[in-house]
């Protein structure tokens, strides 16, 4: 499977370590939002990453790529089968995918993305306004977090991924939680990157993401 994007995104890093979580070989292929790639286009029709190509089969959308790989190779499953645990594992990706996103992605972008990577000045106002936004947001995760287990319950799910994935493209701005406010999120963090599957993908994106200073 080739994957199209690159692993400072959240979305991108969700996707590998999915596929990474099910030991699927995949195949990173870098490519940047908007990229001309006729190939990328086809697989992602408005240009954004994550997209993918397997075999003649193509998909866009963390999301979407996700239910594919869960419906195609359902050991382990990332969306649980009961309802109350899949319900609060499609919360926790909803969470993090517009929630944390929404304000986070404003400081990664005006921060970092834009000024350092596209060489595009980034708008301070705005990701100061993302800085304020976010202790609310995470105060609400800190009270959710559990002591043991995960975000939908006892099965490691999609909303950990999601969630723990904009977490560590935060770090690149210092936008992660504090450990010291926020206690119980770094916990629960800790054993997500303790992960075999995403430690792979840590080292992946080590080699390929452009910068020095990586979280
Ligand atoms: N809902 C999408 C969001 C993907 C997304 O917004 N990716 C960003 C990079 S982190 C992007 O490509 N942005 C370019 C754009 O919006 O034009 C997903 O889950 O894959």
């Amino acid at each position: 499977m080739l994957v199209f994007g690159a692993l400072l995104s959240p979305y991108v890093r969700k996707v590998c370590v999915a596929a990474a979580e099910k030991g699927l070989d995949y195949q990173l292929k870098i490519s940047r939002p908007r990229d001309p790639d006729p190939d990328f286009l086809i697989a992602s029709p408005f240009g954004k990453i994550p997209a993918i190509k397997d075999g003649d089969f193509t998909l866009c959308d963390s999301t979407a790529i996700l239910a594919y790989l869960d419906a195609k190779h359902p050991a382990p499953r990332l969306i649980p089968a009961d309802a109350e645990p899949a319900g609060r594992a499609m919360w926790f990706d909803e969470y993090a995918d517009t929630i944390v996103g929404h304000s986070g992605l404003k400081v990664l972008f005006n921060r970092f993305v834009g000024p350092k990577l596209f060489k595009v000045p980034g708008n301070e106002a705005i990701a100061e306004q993302g800085m304020a936004e976010l202790p609310a947001i995470w105060a609400y995760l800190e009270g959710v977090a559990p002591a043991e287990g995960w975000l939908a319950g006892a099965t490691f799910s999609i909303g950990d991924i999601a969630v723990a994935s904009m977490i560590r493209s935060l770090a690149y701005v210092s936008a992660a939680p504090d450990a010291a406010a926020y206690p119980a999120i770094a916990a629960w963090y800790a054993r997500v990157c303790a992960r075999p599957a995403w430690r792979l993908v840590a080292e992946q994106e080590a080699a390929t993401t452009p910068r020095t200073d990586k979280p």
